[in-house]
């Protein structure tokens, strides 16, 4: 304030009666209003604030040190009421100019960040299921749909389970064709190895339950293959099992047969191959005629118009010797399906690597 008059105290202003002290605060008042006329921005706020209503030096606080404390006993009832006056002025009109400068910076934030619904979307990407993923659920679907149960076993075995229960004693030729990952164990723990194919849950499964026993049996095993297009050192089975009394042949091959049709199709035609397994006899190959030429002969099965599919047969009886079962009484079929291969022939996939690199190109094609 130019010639500030409240750096002076009553006295020295000469003021002596009531409407002389109501003048001063008329101009002061006046003062107030033309600096508080244009309020731009926040900032100016700030400023005039203090300098009307700072503690310290504050044109209130002068006014309550210069002229209400010194006052005479006849003007200070006057002073402080006009003081008071003055004070609720000042607050009220710096809280209307606050309110309004605040909704104009709300106003302005919400222009700002106001949503364009015109502007072209974001499209995320969306994961699909992995093609593996989705073999398992189908071979599950159709499997369930015959009454068979879906159950998971261990992927760190014994030697008694993964070779010896399935009659592949020691040094059995058998043991070579599934070169083993033996895991290291303390002394005396007895030997334990990566399971080599899911059929060791044949066994666990005929030593917990009586038959009749319908299960499938999805999950990884590991063997010491080099990768190639047709190897992983890690893949998936899915064994199956079922034991009852009076289960024949014929019951095997239909199902087998059912299977197939399910999962490539109907017009699918399946063989059974004479093959050998320790664990089932008769043991056979399944093929099926060929899913790329239908039959008629191609690269991919060599012009014979067949590919083979998957190894099964009938539960030898030597197995349920292993589990108590009483041979002469029962009868069943088992099977293993690579899943990786049937997912091959399936869709064409010409390289089993491709469904362990995660590359989104190839996953896409699944989705
Ligand atoms: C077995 O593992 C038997 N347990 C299958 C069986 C079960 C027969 C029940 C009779 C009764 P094999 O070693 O052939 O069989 O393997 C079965 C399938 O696993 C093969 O047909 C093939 O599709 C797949 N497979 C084998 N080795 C590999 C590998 N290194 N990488 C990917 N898939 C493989």
């Amino acid at each position: 304030m130019a010639n500030d008059p409240t750096a002076k105290t009553l006295a020295d202003l000469d003021v002596a009666d009531a409407d002389a002290v109501l003048r001063l605060f008329d101009d002061v008042r006046e003062q107030f209003a033309r600096e508080a006329a244009a309020m731009p921005d926040m900032r100016r706020w700030e400023e005039l604030r203090g300098v009307w209503l700072g503690r310290k030096s504050g044109v209130l606080t002068r006014i309550t040190n210069n002229w209400l404390k010194p006052a005479s006993p006849e003007l200070k009832r006057v002073v402080g009421q006009a003081l008071n006056d003055l004070k609720g002025h000042i607050e009220s009109v710096l809280a209307g100019q606050q309110a309004q400068l605040e909704a104009a910076a709300d106003q302005a934030a919400l222009a700002r960040e106001r949503e364009d619904f015109s502007l072209p979307g974001v499209i995320r990407p969306l994961g699909s299921r992995h093609p593996l993923r989705q073999t398992f659920e189908e071979i599950e679907r159709i499997f369930l749909s015959l009454g068979y149960t879906v159950v998971a076993g261990p992927e760190m075995e014994t030697p008694y389970y993964n070779f010896e229960a399935l009659n592949i004693p020691e040094h059995h030729p058998a043991r070579d064709s599934m070169d083993t990952f033996y895991l290291a164990t303390p002394p005396g723990a007895g030997a334990r190895l990566l399971r080599t194919h899911t059929s060791p849950m044949q066994v666990r499964m005929m030593e917990k339950q009586q038959p009749p026993v319908r299960i499938i049996v999805p999950g990884k095993v590991y063997r010491r293959d080099n990768p190639d297009a047709t190897h992983g050192f890690m893949f998936h089975q899915i064994e199956g099992l079922a034991v009852d009394i009076d289960i024949t042949f014929c019951d095997f091959a239909g199902t087998v047969e059912y299977f197939v049709r399910e999962f490539f199709g109907p017009k699918v035609k399946t063989r059974l191959r004479p093959s050998y397994f320790p664990f089932t006899e008769p043991s056979v190959e399944v093929d099926a005629t060929c899913v790329f030429c239908g039959g008629s002969g191609c690269s991919v099965c060599k012009q014979s118009g067949w590919i083979e599919l998957f190894g099964a047969g009938m539960v030898d009886p030597a197995v349920y010797g292993f589990v108590n079962y009483d041979a002469k009484r029962l009868s069943g079929f088992a099977f293993g399906l690579g899943v990786e291969r049937l997912t091959q022939l399936k869709y064409n996939v010409n390289d089993l690597q491709l469904y362990f690199q995660n590359d989104v190109r190839f996953l896409r094609q699944f989705a």
